[in-house]
């Protein structure tokens, strides 16, 4: 089949107010680049005109500048699932010009299939390679594609010539049924592959594709910083004595890791350990720090949606794709954060909090209760069903204006029931086992910031019995002393009691 090479603007052309897409890709990687700007062009000549104009888009998780960015700026984002993380379009989210819900990665695709949000008139899909019968190569990043493409009624490809041929037998692309046929998710080991190379379309559907030439645009690692140090090398003694002390097998268990500072210190240190074994990675994304890990055969597999490579670590992977063609296999978000898969490999999850309350649930996404943040993200696919499920965050923020110790989340992504164990700066509280007091105990004494532990002592004592002793007038007495002075150090007790 012939397909009809235009260009981006053509291809926003044809976009229709309201119209929803489903992209490819999973953080930067693998994300559409050119089509979204021109949607962006042509919104704001819509929005001079005086015509309503905003699409719909769904993705694997956040995306980059040339999607949520410009889509935010020029407030032509309608609704918006499952993860986003840039700051123009939290601003949207966050006074409501822009509909988002946030929802777990690995629910995404079954719901769009379930229908719950109505129909994909277009998939768009970065591809390093398109075949006259539908077979596409895919670039560094999955997320849901398979199942945008296949509802979609139309498909746009953008075809990015920077990406190499060779990429070729590093996707794993699997569709699974729709209950009441689902079956296993059959893999048994980080590395088993279970799907195709490639993403079978209907070239039927493909009204045109755009040639593009960049990089996914990653920023490059920087040096963890002292605090990210500190929670990183706290993390590692914890998985140090744990393993030491028999709580983890011999054979040591696959890790997922988050994004960010503290999560490449993390890789960083387990590197350096000469005493725990090599490792795979189960994870949903693999930064820099995988491939230097890679490099040292200290991590022997990364099973992931994306390679969130920075520019210059991309360029170097893809110029020595021999060495690390079989040691990386990239999956659908549905199959990366899969949670039987999760469960059955034995996953040590490793996320990040803005806030955890003395009692062990934790607050990732909202600031003070009511600001979205980025979104939940994996980090809820992979804390209910790892075999250990480990947070950390800073113990202060803000020069100690704020504690990320409280008394009681302002809002709750991750609660009680599936954190296993918190990790600060200052310490490390293993919950396991502990009734809801003594978790409060630890807690204060081995994570809470020093500037803090009076005030949270406090507040424990302040509890007139339950089995978790809150005091529901002063819960958020630190937060509200934030709110109305700018340091929750000012929280005042007797205020509400
Ligand atoms: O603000 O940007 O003004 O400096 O929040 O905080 O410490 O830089 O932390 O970048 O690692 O993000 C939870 C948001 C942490 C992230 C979260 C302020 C702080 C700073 C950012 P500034 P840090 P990080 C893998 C799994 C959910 C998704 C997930 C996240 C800014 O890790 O989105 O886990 N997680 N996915 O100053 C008010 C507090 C605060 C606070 C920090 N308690 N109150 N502000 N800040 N704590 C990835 C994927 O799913 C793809």
């Amino acid at each position: 089949m012939a397909y009809n090479f235009i260009t981006a603007d053509e291809a926003a052309a044809m976009v229709k107010n309201n119209d929803t897409f489903g992209l490819s890709g999973f953080t930067a990687p693998g994300v559409p680049k050119a089509f979204f700007e021109a949607v962006a062009r042509r919104a704001e000549k819509e929005h001079e005109a005086g015509r309503e104009f905003k699409i719909n888009v769904f993705t694997g998780a956040s995306t980059n500048d040339h999607v949520d960015g410009i889509l935010a700026r020029t407030n032509t984002m309608g609704r918006r699932a499952p993860y986003q993380n840039t700051p123009d379009l939290r601003k949207r989210i966050n006074s409501h010009d822009a509909h988002y819900f946030d929802r777990h990665l690995s629910d995404m695709a079954q719901e769009v299939r379930y229908g719950y949000y109505g129909k994909i008139d277009y998939a768009v899909i970065e591809a390093a390679e398109i075949s006259e019968d539908g077979e596409v190569l895919l670039g560094c990043g999955l997320g849901n594609v398979p199942t945008y493409a296949h509802l979609a009624d139309k498909i746009i490809i953008e075809l990015n010539s920077r990406l190499p041929k060779s990429l070729y037998g590093m996707h794993d692309v699997y569709l699974p049924l729709d209950p009441p046929y689902r079956r296993e998710i059959p893999i048994f080991h980080a590395n088993d592959r279970i799907g195709r190379p490639t993403l079978k379309i209907d070239p039927a559907k493909v009204v045109g594709i755009i040639r593009t030439d960049s990089y996914d645009g990653v920023k490059p690692f920087t040096e963890p910083d002292a605090m990210s140090k500190k929670i990183g090398s706290n993390v590692v003694k914890f998985l140090l004595s744990e393993y030491r002390n028999g709580g983890l097998p011999k054979e040591f268990l696959p890790l997922q890791s988050g994004v960010g500072n503290v999560a490449n210190a993390v890789l960083y240190d387990l590197g350096e350990s000469t005493e725990l074994p090599q490792f795979m990675m189960y994870t949903e994304v693999i930064q820099d720090a995988v491939l230097e890990l890679m490099k040292k055969g200290k991590c022997t597999f990364a099973s992931t949606c994306s390679m969130t490579f920075s520019d210059n670590v991309e360029s170097e992977l893809f110029s020595n794709l021999d060495f690390f063609h079989d040691k990386i296999l990239l999956r659908p978000a549905e199959i990366s954060n899969n949670p039987e898969v999760i469960r059955r490999l034995g996953v040590i999850a490793m996320n990040t909090a803005l806030e955890a309350d003395i009692f062990g649930n934790v607050n990732s996404t909202h600031v003070l209760g009511t600001r979205m943040m980025n979104g939940i993200g994996g980090s809820g696919d992979f804390t209910r069903n790892a075999y250990i499920s480990i947070f950390s965050c800073p113990s202060i923020t803000k020069e100690g204006a704020i504690s990320n110790i409280v008394p009681m989340v302002a809002h709750a992504d991750h609660s009680e029931h599936s954190v296993d164990v918190i990790v600060t700066d200052q310490g490390i509280a293993d919950l396991r086992g502990k009734d809801p007091v003594q978790r409060a105990e630890t807690i204060i004494e081995n994570c809470a910031n020093p500037l803090y532990k009076e005030l949270l002592w406090d507040y424990l004592k302040l509890g007139k019995g339950g089995q978790t002793p809150h005091t529901l007038a002063a819960a958020f007495a630190l937060h509200v002393a934030l709110s109305e002075t700018g340091d929750m150090r000012n929280a005042d007790f007797a205020k509400y009691c």
